[in-house]
């Protein structure tokens, strides 16, 4: 197995307790600065600082739903834009095609406990993902 990479360290030891917001909010509130591709009503997309492919961007809800075994039956609008606003994106930035990727919990290497989908292209993706 290859040795976990940092992102996988960072995910080992952050916690879904952990209160308060998290940099994402400060990313959807602006007071941080981040490479933002798309905005609406429900979702912001911005591309990763620190890229895994040549094209890889993250999908968020402004409202905050921590990991995806966390969001309710009524979140299943919104959770079909965030599909819909990653597949228009991700068709558009890397045609030959993209894989989606949401990380859940810690097993999940989930890093950040508030709801991204990962999109990456731009390159042959390998299978299957460690
Ligand atoms: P994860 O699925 O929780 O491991 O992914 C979190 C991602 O958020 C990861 O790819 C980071 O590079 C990315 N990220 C970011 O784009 N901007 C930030 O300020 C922080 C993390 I912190």
């Amino acid at each position: 197995r290859r040795p976990y990479s940092d992102e996988v360290k960072k995910a080992q030891t952050s916690s879904v307790a952990a209160p308060g917001p998290t940099i994402f909010d400060k990313i959807i509130s602006k007071e941080i600065k981040a490479d933002i591709i798309y905005e609406d009503e429900y979702c912001l997309a911005f591309n990763d600082i620190a890229p895994q492919a040549p094209v890889h961007f993250l999908v968020i809800p402004k409202r905050r739903i921590p990991r995806l075994q966390d969001c309710e039956s009524d979140d299943k609008e919104l959770l079909g834009h965030l599909m819909v606003v990653a597949r228009s994106l991700g068709s558009e930035r890397a045609p030959s095609g993209w894989r989606l990727i949401v990380n859940n919990g810690r097993h999940g290497a989930q890093s950040v406990y508030h709801l991204h989908l990962h999109v990456l292209g731009g390159r042959q993706m390998g299978w299957p993902p460690g």
